[in-house]
């Protein structure tokens, strides 16, 4: 007998994957999460039946969610994740000599736990081994009304507009974050397919750009989301992800990104005419 999972990305389409063992299958408070050994992709694990990460492509995610707004940030040294339970963005983070502190605020405590159990070569920096690293099991919202102007970069790494992660696509949240950060501090989320999802892309954007002085999309191919073809967006205060972007600072950087370099850093913001469309002001 073989085993398959499919996620479906539309109505009528989807991804599948040959599926050995399941290594854990639980519901907390908030969702069903699912940790699968798939044939192609390694360990891959699922909230609410949607792939999150897959051990073999989560590299592509955790370098273009992390690097470019890090790379474009002159000196980052509090770095807040909101989301983000499997550990990949903080593996990422803490590469970045000047960070001083890497705080994780997880909405679910069974993510971090099952990761540091299941998905190591994420949860590296999440393991409790990393003095720089700080976790709350906490709701982002909650967390940073209280941390105001606090922040040189935010990252949300959250799933889908749907269930937990629906508020952190709206305006309100912008302007928490807007205020948790510092006057010169960013913000990036992932945001979508582009081909997929272009209704959220424009209301996500809007909200953004009502907060944002800077507000620029950029893409990542990442091959077990919907279309293979991603996107994250950068909201900035100040600095602008291009005209601002140390080319030679990224290119000394003097650690290994499987995915990003200093060339990608540039041509990731480029994007096709009907992306382009979905976020038109
Ligand atoms: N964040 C998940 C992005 C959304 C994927 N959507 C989907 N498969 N329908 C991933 C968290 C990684 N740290």
């Amino acid at each position: 007998m073989e085993l398959w999972y499919t996620e479906k990305h539309s109505e009528n389409v989807g991804i599948t994957m040959k599926v050995g063992k399941t290594l854990f299958s639980g519901e907390s408070e908030f969702q069903k999460l699912e940790i699968l050994e798939t044939l192609e992709y390694g360990r891959m694990m699922l909230l609410d039946g949607l792939v999150m990460v897959t051990e073999r492509d989560e590299f592509v995610y955790h370098d273009m969610i992390v690097h470019p707004a890090l790379f474009t940030h002159p000196n980052p040294q509090k770095v807040l994740v909101i989301g983000g339970g499997d550990g990949g963005s903080i593996r990422e983070i803490v590469k970045h000599p000047q960070v001083e502190q890497a705080i994780l605020c997880e909405i679910d405590g069974l993510v971090i736990e099952k990761s540091i159990e299941l998905l190591p070569s994420m949860a590296s920096a999440i393991d409790g081994s990393n003095p720089r690293v700080k976790l709350h099991v906490d709701d982002g919202l909650a967390y940073i009304r209280e941390h105001q102007n606090e922040f040189d970069v935010i990252l949300v790494d959250s799933t889908d507009p749907i269930g937990p992660a629906v508020g952190l696509f709206e305006e309100d949240f912008y302007r928490l974050v807007f205020g948790a950060l510092k006057a010169d501090g960013i913000m990036v989320a992932q945001s979508e397919s582009p081909f997929y999802h272009a209704d959220i892309q424009k209301s996500m954007y809007a909200n953004l750009r009502a907060v944002f002085p800077v507000v620029e999309m950029y893409q990542a191919f990442i091959p077990t989301y919907p279309s293979g073809f991603w996107s994250f967006a950068f909201a900035s205060k100040k600095y602008h992800p291009v005209k601002d972007f140390d080319r030679q600072r990224a290119a000394e950087r003097g650690f290994y990104t499987k995915y990003y370099n200093e060339d990608l850093h540039l041509g990731a913001f480029m994007l096709p005419t009907f992306a382009k469309e979905n976020i038109a002001e």
